[in-house]
């Protein structure tokens, strides 16, 4: 992994997308940022380009070093180091937004002596130039790639520090507790006043604490930020493709009076309450001779067993009969929704009868009960506080899994303070714990899980 070496390289990369736009960036971070810049840039009032302030801007025109010839009219940015987003001497150059235009200006800067930028170089380097730890890093893939609102906040309350202070200060209070336990390891004949008991399992119940509440968050933080899958099932005809296409506000399913027309599982994104949700309508389930159908009902029942939940669909304005019952049974088993249909026609039963738990009575022609239908599914998803003010502090698989680490180390080496065990052994377990929240900060993380975060980012990042 070269990259991850600590190369001196200058840097550069086109930093906004392919295509065509106003306008277009191109990034070059390195201590020969300005001397590529200045290779291929000639600006306007001056003859030469010298910037003497940071963070200013100069407009001129970007040349090819080699020939001379003008590219395009640019804006050059300069912004001296450290103070800079990676810790680096950068500038920006801002030309046309085109993608021709925007791979000559790449290829003047590089002509003079930057190479191109891998995928999330410029944050790898931000992050190896202590300008933000790891977790903060990946709150800026996290903004980047969120699909919801409510995403977006979780990822930017992350990089402005939210979690880092959280995990920093169950850190602080973690090492001054090793130090008390190691003390007494060096020094065990000195009476250091060290009780590995009652006070001691405490404080380390109050850390454990802190991070179970890290933990729990994390639980609903996945939803917001990869969002959930949904199934809709029922037996045919009771409104399952109607209340998708009602759902996505979108003509995504073919909808028809006959039964049985849903033959593959249709889906579609959409944003409830801040949850981003993938909503797969399905055949309707019944018993049928007809083979495609039949291929049709298994892939709705394979659907409906990877789902995060489940909406069964009934049709209010029919008397509940066979596979309604097995919808019922489903629903149940899987704490999912159920969704009675139909509210505009005469009802043939109430919605009590079904004894069913989360019932929403909706009209999916008409409308009506959807708000409901999605503060339904979205807090079965996410539990009751999904739509609370405050994002969730962990959104990122990874750093639940180092938290249910550091939890459990904690859980052990408070059993053995309140057993009055050897010191040595807290320590052990508390040094575990450490180095699991070192893994989300980034101190403790090895080079290959640096570089396969960093690869995951974009170009340019
Ligand atoms: N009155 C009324 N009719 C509805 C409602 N929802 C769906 N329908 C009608 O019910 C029929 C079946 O609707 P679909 O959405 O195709 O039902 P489905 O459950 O997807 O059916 P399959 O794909 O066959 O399993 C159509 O004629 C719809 O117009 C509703 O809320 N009220
Ligand atoms: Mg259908």
């Amino acid at each position: 992994m070269p990259w991850l070496a600590n190369d001196t390289d200058t840097i550069a990369a086109i930093a906004t997308p392919r295509g065509v736009g106003g306008i277009g960036v191109i990034r070059v971070s390195g201590s020969g940022a300005l001397a590529c810049v200045q290779a291929a840039f000639r600006p306007s009032r001056r003859a030469t380009y010298a910037p003497t302030r940071s963070h200013a801007i100069t407009h001129g025109h970007l040349l090819a070093p080699s020939t001379g010839a003008v590219i395009d009219e640019a804006l050059v940015s300069y912004y001296r180091e450290p103070r800079t987003y990676t810790g680096e001497q950068m500038l920006e150059v801002a030309v046309h937004g085109g993608p021709v235009v925007l791979d000559e200006a790449l290829a003047a800067v590089c002509e003079a002596g930057a190479r191109i930028a891998n995928p999330g170089e410029f944050t790898q380097r931000a992050f190896l130039n202590g300008r933000m730890d790891l977790a903060q890093a990946e709150a800026v893939a996290d903004i980047i790639h969120a699909k919801t609102r409510h995403a977006r906040r979780a990822a930017t309350a992350q990089l402005d520090g939210a979690l880092s202070r959280r995990l920093g200060s169950l850190r602080e209070t973690l090492l001054d507790l090793l130090v008390e336990v190691e003390a007494h390891i060096d020094f065990p004949e000195d009476d250091l006043g060290f009780e590995p008991s009652e006070a001691v399992a405490a404080a380390i119940g109050a850390v454990a604490t802190g991070v179970s509440e890290l933990v729990a968050e994390g639980a609903r933080g996945r939803y917001v930020r990869d969002g959930i899958d949904v199934a809709i099932v029922g037996k045919p005809n009771v409104g399952k493709s109607s209340l998708l296409n009602a759902l996505l506000k979108d003509d995504r399913a073919i909808v028809a009076a006959t039964p049985g027309t849903t033959r593959d599982v249709v889906e579609g994104h959409v944003d409830m309450c801040g949850v981003p949700v993938r909503l797969a309508d399905t055949a309707g389930m019944r018993d049928t001779d007809d083979e495609i159908e039949r291929e049709g009902v298994a892939r709705s029942r394979r659907r409906a067993e990877s789902a995060d939940v489940i909406v069964g669909v009934l049709d209010m304005s029919r008397p509940v009969e066979g596979e309604d019952r097995e919808i019922l049974a489903l629903v149940a088993g899987r704490s999912g929704i159920l969704a009675a249909n139909k509210a505009d026609l005469a009802p043939a039963w109430r919605p009590e009868e079904t004894m069913a738990g989360s019932v929403v009575v909706v009209s999916a022609t008409r409308g009506d009960g959807l708000p409901d239908l999605v503060a339904a599914i979205a807090a079965a998803a996410a539990g009751p506080d999904s739509q609370s003010a405050e994002p969730p502090a962990v959104t990122n698989a990874r750093h639940v899994e180092a938290l249910r680490h550091a939890e459990e180390s904690l859980g052990h080496a408070q059993r053995t303070a309140s057993e009055a065990l050897p010191p040595e052994l807290i320590a052990v377990d508390l040094r575990g714990a450490l180095n699991a929240l070192g893994l989300i900060l980034g101190d403790t993380a090895s080079e290959d899980v640096l570089e396969r975060i960093f690869s995951q980012f974009c170009i340019g990042k």
